[in-house]
């Protein structure tokens, strides 16, 4: 008998341990999943934020709002850097070009916008083939063409006017010596957006070399 309450004291000594163990953990793991681990947040929008992306180098986060807006965040401290101004109805989506240069906007205004990201000026604006509105838009990862969504449910991929020739590394309009010598230099890094991955997979290779001795002397 004497044994038997032994035996159930420790079975309720190890109950109260682990019930007092979960009792501990669970307020940290329901908070560890109720929010995320914030760095900063801002405000500044005037109406819902449908979207938003990091430029490639991550030093830059774009947001696209209901307020007809585009906003540059900092990603280091939230600052913001420029408001960009000029669609009319509400920005849904917005992409960066994999060499961070562009900033592509799609809107319920019917347009479709490239901004260069480096002064904000708005460089193209196309109000063609953008049905009634533009909800998604992305860039291709060696920024030769962008893709987009309408709202008349419609897939379209077009080309990017601002886009470097294939295997023009350095950007000056002409494949030549120079933009190989670049990409030997370069051989074997890997990461996204770098000039010399001339396809857009992510490493310097064979393959961007083959595509720019393809290339060589156009533009030139
Ligand atoms: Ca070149
Ligand atoms: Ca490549």
């Amino acid at each position: 008998m004497m044994k038997r309450i032994g035996i159930v004291g420790i079975q309720a000594r190890w109950s109260v341990f682990i019930g007092a163990l979960v009792l501990a953990l669970v307020p940290g793991i329901l908070w560890a999943q109720g929010r995320p681990d914030i760095v900063w947040m801002a405000g500044g929008h005037e109406g819902f934020v449908h979207s938003v992306a990091f430029s490639p180098d991550g030093g830059l986060v774009a947001s696209g709002s209901e307020d007809g807006t585009i906003k540059l965040w900092r990603v280091s401290d939230g600052a913001l850097v420029r408001t960009l101004t000029g669609h009319t109805d509400w920005v849904y989506s917005v992409a960066f070009s994999p060499d961070g240069a562009l900033l592509a906007s799609g809107s319920g205004d019917r347009t479709i916008r490239l901004w260069r990201v480096s002064d904000g000026a708005l460089l193209q604006t196309y109000t063609g083939e953008t049905g009634t509105g533009v909800r998604s838009i992305q860039f291709s990862p060696n920024g030769q063409l962008f893709g987009y969504g309408r709202q008349d449910a419609t897939v379209v991929v077009a080309r990017n006017p601002f886009a470097r020739a294939p295997g023009d590394v350095d950007g000056n309009g002409c494949v030549d010596d120079a933009d190989l010598l670049m990409l030997l230099f370069a051989f074997g890094q890997t990461g996204r957006g770098l000039p010399e991955d001339v396809n857009g997979d992510g490493i310097v290779d064979d393959a961007d070399l083959l595509e720019s001795l393809f290339n060589f002397g156009s533009g030139c």
